[in-house]
């Protein structure tokens, strides 16, 4: 039976004072009650304690880049890649095997069925092209070998491969590919590339367009996707199935939850 989830909620990102705050403005009681669209952690000041609650509270997510980043950074993996991360009191704890293990449950798309209607859930986006089966076979391959070997995983997952996968693509460029689409992705081209460096609500480069102004496949069968990542459009897409939630509350805006029965959003001001 599938837990009755309520509330999405956006990029935390170590915001641990405003999390408890959001908690309490939506009467949080239960761990299925919220679900996160990934980046728990890094940029912002207490990502050990957002950890500890988390894990504490038996609260379950997707996974974001900055995600992936500690779980590489508690193997060792990664060290130059991101030096102003604020990961470091994670990396330093005794329990931090225990942290990377639960992380390591976390999937890539998670969808929430209520009420017989259908949510999507994902850090950054999918491509166009998928439907829900595509998307569930995305998800189960990445997680498959994530689970396996996290650390061959983690060491072969940095690279900004942007170029559409085909038949004859390696198997590792094809889990690159799709770790950027699930946890970076802003804009893409029509033949599916992804502008992996423009994170502002626009880009200079005209063959790129935000994922959401495609249409999606999926779609026909969701009733909704919910994506966070993209703090710069503020949570805007025009769209009305395709909804943002990540409202920058590390940079200072807000952190929001999303409620899946009403489609109504709960801010907190950041306290930054
Ligand atoms: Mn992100």
């Amino acid at each position: 039976m599938e837990k009755k989830f309520k509330f999405i909620l956006g990029d935390i990102q170590g915001c641990y004072q405003e999390l408890r705050q959001l908690l309490k403005q939506i009467g949080y009681k239960r761990n299925n009650d919220i679900f996160c669209v990934g980046d728990i952690v890094n940029r912002g000041p207490e990502s050990d304690k957002v950890v500890d609650f988390v894990i504490k509270n038996k609260i379950k997510s997707v996974l974001g880049n900055h995600d992936l980043h500690m779980m590489a950074l508690i193997l060792g993996i990664g060290k130059n890649k991101d030096k102003s991360h604020t990961l470091q009191k994670i990396i330093d704890k005794k329990t931090k095997l225990d942290i990377l293990d639960y992380f390591l449950n976390f999937p890539f798309a998670k969808i929430i069925q209520n009420n017989k209607k259908k949510t999507l859930v994902v850090h950054a986006g999918v491509l166009p092209s998928w439907g829900v089966k595509d998307i569930l076979a995305s998800n189960e391959e990445l997680t498959y070998s994530l689970k396996k070997d996290p650390e061959e995983f983690l060491r072969s997952m940095y690279s900004d491969r942007s170029k559409k996968i085909s038949k004859s693509t390696n198997k590792r460029n094809r889990r690159r590919y799709l770790v950027n689409v699930f946890t970076r992705m802003r804009f893409i081209s029509s033949n599916y590339k992804l502008d992996l460096k423009t994170k502002m609500n626009k880009t200079q480069i005209k063959k790129y367009k935000p994922w959401f102004k495609y249409r999606h496949k999926s779609l026909n069968e969701l009733d909704g996707i919910v994506f966070g990542h993209w703090a710069a459009i503020k949570g805007v897409t025009n769209h009305t199935s395709i909804k943002g939630i990540d409202l920058g509350c590390v940079w200072g805006g807000s952190l929001g939850a999303y409620n899946i029965y009403d489609k109504s959003i709960i801010t907190v001001k950041s306290k930054k």
